[in-house]
């Protein structure tokens, strides 16, 4: 059962102004995917900080043209319009930066803490309960960034699909009791603030550190598919740029960018 404490505009704008002054909202009880929104908001010079949310994606989008389940009431899906001043290479660090930011978020308003596995997703019990999807538009200088987040809050086992059920979960099935998704949108906003700023001021680091802390990637062994090669190795660390690490099994240690690659396969740490 999905939690039914379906989004009312009025009270979306209400709790979400009390937090960050001045924001921004965008909610839509049913739109194709806040990511899209999104961007035609940004193109058309929303400010930093914009939020797009809805309660319903038609057609929710994951990395790679994949899609992401996201009915009515399951979840929080929502996007948001980022202006960072700094060079292309380092836009990619969003997607950490945004990972910390909401393991944290659900670790503060549920009491559950999750497990980042590169660059992405995050999990509980090795199952995904986040997909992170951050885009980027500009080529010598960024113009913005689209930052998409989707948390399976209050999905029932039997509101994913049959191939999603062994490997996604949800914060109400974990919990057993729904949550209240604006108040869990709320506290994400508030880390995704703090953390950005910190990464403004200081650059990667603190967050390269805290990444390190929630994530489930490192010292396991894992299958990076490149599209045309596949590499076996040890996830050995992510780099000053965030980058992950790999030791193959033929002994090379190789870097990988996310857009890149993705982790298939780890042996959960839980
Ligand atoms: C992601 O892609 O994990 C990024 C997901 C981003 C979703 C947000 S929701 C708000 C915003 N608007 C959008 O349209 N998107 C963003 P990826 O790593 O490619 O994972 C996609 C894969 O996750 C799919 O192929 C499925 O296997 C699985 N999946 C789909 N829906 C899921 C769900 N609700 N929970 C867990 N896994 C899911």
């Amino acid at each position: 059962m999905m939690g039914g404490n379906y989004f009312n505009d009025e009270e979306v704008r209400k709790k979400l102004a009390n937090g960050i002054p001045g924001r921004e909202i965008h909610y839509y009880a049913e739109t194709s995917s806040t990511n899209t929104v999104a961007r035609e908001l940004a193109q058309a010079g929303a400010p930093e900080g914009t939020l797009v949310l809805a309660d319903c994606q038609i057609s929710g989008q994951g990395r790679l043209n994949r899609k992401w389940l996201s009915p009515s009431g399951g979840g929080l899906w929502f996007t948001l319009v980022l202006r960072p001043r700094m060079d292309p290479g380092k836009a990619a660090q969003i997607t950490l930066l945004a990972a910390v930011a909401t393991a944290r978020a659900i670790e503060i308003n549920t009491g559950i803490c999750p497990g980042i596995k590169w660059p992405n997703d995050l999990l509980i019990k090795g199952k995904k309960i986040c997909g992170i999807l951050a885009e980027m538009e500009g080529e010598e200088t960024i113009t913005h960034v689209i930052l998409g987040i989707g948390i399976n809050a209050n999905m029932g086992m039997q509101d994913f699909s049959l191939d999603l059920q062994g490997v996604a979960t949800s914060l109400s099935v974990e919990l057993g009791h729904p949550v209240c998704r604006l108040a869990l949108l709320d506290e994400v906003l508030r880390q995704f603030d703090c953390w950005y700023s910190i990464w403004q001021r200081e650059g990667f680091e603190p967050i390269r550190a805290t990444w390190k802390q929630f994530n489930v990637t490192l010292k396991q062994e894992v299958k990076v598919d490149c599209g045309d090669e596949i590499w076996l190795g040890e996830a050995l660390d992510i780099d000053d740029g965030g980058a992950l690490v790999v030791r193959g099994s033929n002994g090379i240690v190789k870097s990988f960018n996310f857009g890149e690659v993705s982790v298939l396969r780890y042996e959960s740490a839980f």
